[in-house]
Parts: C-alpha cells; structure tokens; sequence
C-alpha cells in the first residue's frame, strides 16, 4: 500500500495550553490541569501536519493520549506506542495488532495531567531475553519502574511483573519525569523534581533524594535487590545516592543518546522542561554528564532562577544548556527533546537534533556541537500537542500527538 502521506492542518487549541505533560511554568501540583485530551480529540480534524520542506509526516496511527512510541532491538518490523492511561500498543508492519502488546491501567495513576504511563525501554538483548521496562506513576503516586517479559513478539506476559524501583513523589502530581534509555546495559532515567513551581524543597540539588534526576542503575537483580548500581557512577563512594548519575534537572520529560555524531562517544540530549521563562536542551557527552550538575534551580536556562520558591545560589561549576528558548517564542511552554536523526533516509535532518515544543507544535531542529547550538530553524512541519519524539529498530524516527495520532517522519 502507498503510503498515504497527510496535508494537515496546525492545530493551536486552548487544550495545549491548558495541560502540560511535561509541566509548563506555574506554581501549584497539576492537579488543577483536568482537561481532557480524549474528550477534546473528537472535536478536532484528526490529522495534523502540514507538509515541510523536503520532509512530510506520515500518519501511523491513532492512539489514546500517545506518550511515547519505540522499537525493540531485533523487531524492526515492530512499533509500541505508549498510551498514558497505561497501555502499550504494537503495531507489526504498519498494521496495529488488536490486542495490547500490556495493559496496566488497573496499576497506573493516570490523572488526565501529568501522570500516567510515560514510557517503554527494551534492553540490547531483548530478543534473547525477552525483558523490557515500564515507567509510570502508580496508585499511590510514586515513580515506578517494572520489569516484564514478553511472551510473544507482540504480547506481554502481564503476570510477569517485577518492581524493580519505586520512588516517593508524594507532594505535587506534576514533574514525574518519565523517560528510560539504554545505553549498553544501563538504564537511565529522569525524575522530575517533585513538582509545584521553583522546586520548593530544593530537590534538584540535593544528591540525597532521587528527585529532579539523571539516574542510572543495571535494572537485573543482584545480591538480593531488585537492582544493580554500575560501579562507576558519579557517588558510589558517597556524597548522594548511588543511583544519580547526573542531577540539576528540573523536569527532563525527555531524552535521548546519540551515537551518531561520534559513535565512539555517546552523547545524552536532555529536553529540560522550565518554569516560566526559558525552555532548554542540554547536550554532553555521556562521560561528561557522569556528575554532572545541569543547574536548575540556580539556573532556568543560562538565567539565574530567582523567582518563586527561590532558587538556590550558584553553586558554581553547573554544566549549561547548548540551547535555550523563551517561553515568548511563538507561544511556548514546555520543551519536547528528541533525538539526533539516525534515519539515513532523511538526508537533510541526519545528524541533527530535533525537538519540539508541547505549546507552540512546531517541529524544529537544531546542529548540536558540544558547547552551543547551531542553524535552529522549524521544518514547516506542525503536530498539536506534541508529547514525545520515539524511534523504532529501524531508526525511523516519530512524533506523538497528544490528541491521540502518531506520525513517522518522512522524505517528501
Ligand atoms: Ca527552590
Ligand atoms: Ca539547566
């Protein structure tokens, strides 16, 4: 079947501005954010996108509240979108598979706001081994993180469920963090920052709570705990948890490696969502954010951070964003990270980064070098409410929309 390519229209609503996955600025928990996607969606035209220069969005499918979309090592054939009320979807060639890949929405905290299921990660030997993780926010509002196993290609087996980490984030529904990657056998993770506004606890920059984090554990089983530290993160021998592996982080809803610009050295791309100012990328290679100090709440992009629940001073040494934006640009709110291209069909984006905003829809990208930024520009390609950029075995890369479709991109 010829792909069927789609003329779209922007979709700016009230709705985008009226939730935030990632937590736009303002103060207070999520809770007050009740509008409903699902019910908006209806009364929207269903696709959005309009096409750009060189590039179009390809429509995959339609989903209840996509947060992410990812492929497993091994199925290229395979793509899983995750839904946020607690539902992962595969779809096999293209085609959706009718029953749920997992359904966990009697376990997950979904609150119509920011919590819910936020992500899926499969390990390198995943065909080998059949496990792969979930993030979400469970019943009584913690971070958790459990292990299944697969039971077929294209189903889990639901009874085979592991906790492998719980983290208390009792306070505030908003800034759960909620994206794993692996990068060898390591799962790292972000964790929000407990929520409100300003981090009023000043979690971000505490090394003794897992909150506001880039954290890093080997999620296998050791010596009768349900996880492994890697011997060589950052605080090992004390000084903060041993699970941090970076911290200064505000909301990193999303994030992602890239081993294209330097396969010898992997480098991390953090979308660290602000308070009410600045929205920023964070761009390092992985050694060098191994303790790294990503600055919030000291700083909200390259500004010092000096509004409600005031930030705390500069603690010196804070590793800066390549790439900052105000919340003035067109509208934004929250940033979307995603990741540097590695689709080899897309010639003109290989090797950049492309991001979004969850406010303004704008697919844009940028040249990421290691100190700045560079030639940031939008493709002429918009998605309403766009949650999460995803990839699949394949390296194709995604962009989910809130109100519920999920677009591959494509050469024109
Ligand atoms: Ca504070
Ligand atoms: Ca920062």
């Amino acid at each position: 079947m010829r792909p069927r390519l789609v003329h779209v229209v922007l979709v700016v609503l009230a709705l985008a501005a009226a939730l935030s996955l990632a937590a736009c600025g303002g103060s207070g928990g999520s809770a007050e954010r009740t509008v409903t996607a699902t019910e908006t969606a209806a009364q929207v035209p269903p696709e959005a996108a309009r096409p750009g220069g060189g590039l179009a969005l390809r429509r995959v499918g339609k989903f209840d509240r996509p947060t992410y979309v990812a492929g497993a090592p091994g199925y290229p054939r395979l793509l899983f979108v995750v839904e946020q009320p607690g539902r992962v979807i595969v779809l096999n060639g293209g085609k959706r598979v009718r029953r749920p890949f997992l359904d966990i929405r009697s376990r997950v905290d979904y609150d119509g706001a920011e919590r819910g299921l936020l992500s899926i990660a499969f390990p390198p030997d995943y065909q080998a081994s059949g496990r792969f993780y979930v993030y979400y926010v469970d019943k009584g509002g913690s971070i958790e993180i459990d292990e299944y196993h697969r039971m077929s290609p294209t189903r889990a087996a639901p009874k085979s469920r592991r906790t492998v980490i719980t983290i208390p984030h009792p306070v505030n529904a908003n800034h759960n963090g909620g994206q794993m990657q692996f990068l060898g056998e390591d799962l790292y993770f972000g964790t929000g920052d407990g929520g409100s506004g300003g981090d009023p606890p000043n979690n971000a920059q505490n090394k003794d709570v897992l909150l506001g984090k880039l954290l890093r554990i080997d999620p296998l089983p050791a010596g009768g705990r349900p996880y492994t530290i890697p011997a060589s993160n950052p605080f090992v021998g004390g000084a903060g948890r041993p699970e941090i592996y970076s911290y200064g982080l505000r909301n990193p809803f999303r994030f992602s490696f890239d081993s294209v610009t330097n396969p010898q050295e992997p480098r991390l791309a953090i979308g660290d969502v602000g308070q009410n100012r600045f929205e920023e990328i964070d761009y390092t290679t992985v050694a060098a954010a191994r303790g790294a100090n990503f600055g919030w709440d000291a700083f909200e992009g390259f500004a010092p951070y000096e509004e409600e629940n005031s930030g705390t001073p500069d603690p010196g040494g804070t590793t800066k964003p390549i790439f900052a934006y105000p919340h003035s640009r067109d509208g934004s709110c929250s940033v979307i990270g995603g990741y540097v291209v590695a689709d080899r069909s897309l010639p003109s984006l290989y090797g950049r980064y492309v991001y979004a905003d969850y406010c303004e829809g704008q697919l844009r990208a940028l040249t990421p070098h290691l100190r700045r930024a560079g030639d940031d520009h939008k493709l002429g390609l918009a998605v309403a409410s766009p949650t999460s950029f995803g990839e699949d075995d394949a390296h194709h890369l995604y962009v989910a929309s809130q109100i519920g479709p999920v677009y591959r991109l494509i050469r024109k």
